[in-house]
C-alpha cells in the first residue's frame, strides 16, 4: 500500500488514547474518504486510517508524566500503522482476511516495521474483532476501561507484579539471598517473560497467573525487560547488602 504519504497534515485526528496500562499513546487519523463514514457503515474503497504509537515521557522512576490536562507528554515515535481498504486488498491473508484491507507498519524512519507480506497477523486480529461481517478498525471500549486499567493489583511482599504490560513496582530493592517472585496477574490473556538485559536470568514465556522465582546473590542493579513487548516493558531489580 506504501506509506501513507503527508498523512499529518491532510488526515483528520479521529482519537488520541493515553494508555498509561500500556505506557503508549495512540493517534488515530483518517483520510478524507475514511472520516466521511458514518458509525456503523462500511467504510469506502479508498479509506486509510494511520495509527501513531508514540512513547510517553517518563520521569526517573519511570513513571509517566501528565501534562496540565492530565494528558500523557510525548516523548518519541515508536511504530506507524496504516491501513487501507481497496477492492480485492487482502486475498493474500487467506483464511484470515479481514475484508478488503491491507495493514503495514512503519517505523519512524519509514522502513517497514511489519512488510506487507508478514501483516497475515493484523488481520487475523481484526477479523477475531469484528467477524467477517464488520469493517473493524480500532476498539475503544475492550481496551480503555478506566476501572479496569486504573488501579494496580495487590502484590505480595518479595513479589513484582506483572499487569498492564507494566512491571510493578517498575524498580524493586531486595536483599542478596532474598528471592523475587514476579507473577503475571494481568487480567487480558497477555503472556509476558522477564529477560535480564545481560540474559542473566529469563522467565521464558509466562502465561496468566504464572511465576517466575530468581534469587540474585550478588549486589548490584538488573535491568530485565519483556522479550515479547521490549518497548513498553523494562523493570529494575536493586540488590542491597
Ligand atoms: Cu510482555
Amino acid at each position: 500500500m506504501g506509506f501513507p504519504e503527508g498523512y499529518r497534515d491532510a488526515f483528520k485526528l479521529f482519537f488520541v488514547f493515553d494508555r498509561v496500562d500500556a505506557k503508549s499513546i495512540q493517534y488515530v487519523c483518517a483520510n478524507t474518504t475514511a472520516a466521511s463514514v458514518e458509525p456503523g457503515q462500511p467504510f469506502p474503497y479508498g479509506s486509510v486510517l494511520v495509527f501513531e504509537t508514540w512513547r510517553p515521557l517518563e520521569d526517573a522512576q519511570g513513571n509517566v508524566t501528565k501534562d496540565a490536562n492530565g494528558h500523557l507528554v510525548r516523548a518519541s515515535l515508536n511504530t506507524i500503522f496504516a491501513m487501507r481498504k481497496e477492492q480485492g486488498f487482502g486475498t493474500d491473508y487467506k483464511d484470515l482476511r479481514s475484508g478488503e484491507w491491507e495493514y503495514v507498519a512503519y517505523r519512524p524512519d519509514r522502513t517497514h516495521q511489519t512488510p506487507p507480506e508478514r501483516t497475515a497477523s493484523c488481520a487475523s486480529c481484526h477479523l477475531a474483532a469484528a467477524g467477517q461481517q464488520n469493517d473493524f478498525v480500532f476498539r475503544t471500549k475492550l481496551f480503555f476501561t478506566p476501572d479496569r486499567y486504573g488501579q494496580s493489583d495487590p502484590t505480595g511482599p518479595g513479589e513484582v507484579g506483572i499487569s498492564r504490560v507494566s512491571y510493578q513496582p517498575g524498580t524493586f530493592t531486595v536483599k542478596a539471598g532474598t528471592p523475587v517472585t514476579w507473577r503475571n496477574s494481568t487480567i487480558d490473556d497477555t503472556p509476558h517473560t522477564v529477560t535480564a538485559n545481560d540474559r542473566s536470568f529469563d522467565s521464558g514465556v509466562l502465561e496468566p497467573g504464572k511465576e517466575f522465582t530468581y534469587t540474585f546473590a550478588t549486589l548490584g542493579t538488573y535491568a530485565y525487560t519483556c522479550s515479547l513487548h521490549p518497548n513498553q516493558m523494562r523493570g529494575t531489580i536493586r540488590v542491597t547488602e
